[in-house]
């Protein structure tokens, strides 16, 4: 690529990003260790019902085998007349695959990316611990993208209704080395808890006060 080029690309994810805020479109990336409830969760948002609501088959486990996109209204999320929507860039959970969504296309997964949602699992401290492994191919890889330059975090700790316990001082630990971090919500796809506060502060983060 010339250096000319690079400057019409420039140009060009400018007018987009233009775009984007104009047409309130953001975009969320979930990650984090396989069966930790990425998919739940925007299954939750979409479906307006705890997985216990839904009919029982929602409740077994099909894993992502590469990537799921799902575009939700702001309105279905929180009681708002504000117009926009949110993508929601859904990745396997399984880093070591042959093709991962986060190294393949790193553009399609990366690419002007509003917020990640960091999940793991109350009942499996290794999702807790793994997250570090996303953070480092994220990090590295978003000098690749002009915006944002500072990727913002969620911390979502799901399955709440668990007996799994991950000690708080460990978490707060966490949340005190890496300020990007910018909240921490205790959820459970399937009993509902602590989902409409994360839409709320979802929808607060990308669209301010509107
Ligand atoms: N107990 C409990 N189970 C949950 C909760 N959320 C999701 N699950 C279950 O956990 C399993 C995995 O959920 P998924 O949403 O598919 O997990 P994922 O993170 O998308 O997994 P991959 O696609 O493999 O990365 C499913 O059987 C869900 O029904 C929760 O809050 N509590
Ligand atoms: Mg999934």
């Amino acid at each position: 690529m010339t250096f000319s080029n690079f400057g019409k690309i420039s140009e060009h994810s400018k007018y987009l990003n233009y775009i984007k805020r104009t047409k309130n479109i953001r975009k969320v990336l979930l990650v984090g260790s396989g069966a930790v409830g990425k998919t739940s969760i925007v299954k939750v948002f979409k479906e307006k019902s705890s997985l216990t609501d839904l009919r029982d088959y929602e409740l077994k486990y099909h894993r992502t085998h590469f990537l799921d996109l799902e575009s939700i209204k702001i309105a279905d999320l929180v009681e708002k007349e504000v117009e926009g929507v949110i993508t929601f860039v859904d990745v396997a959970g399984q880093l070591d695959l042959p093709i991962h969504a986060l190294r393949d296309i790193t553009r399609t997964t990366l690419g002007a990316v509003d917020l990640v949602f960091l999940v793991f699992a109350q009942d499996n401290v290794n999702s807790f611990l793994e997250l570090s492994k996303w953070v480092d191919i994220i990090e590295a890889e978003k000098t690749v993208f002009e915006e944002p330059s500072e990727v913002k975090y969620f911390l979502i700790q799901n399955k709440a209704d668990s007996s799994g316990k991950i000690a708080k001082t460990l978490i707060d630990q966490v949340i005190q080395m890496k300020p990007t971090i910018l909240h921490h919500f205790v959820i459970s796809c399937v009993s509902g808890e602590g989902i409409v506060e994360l839409q709320k502060a979802l929808v607060k983060e990308l669209f301010g006060g509107k």
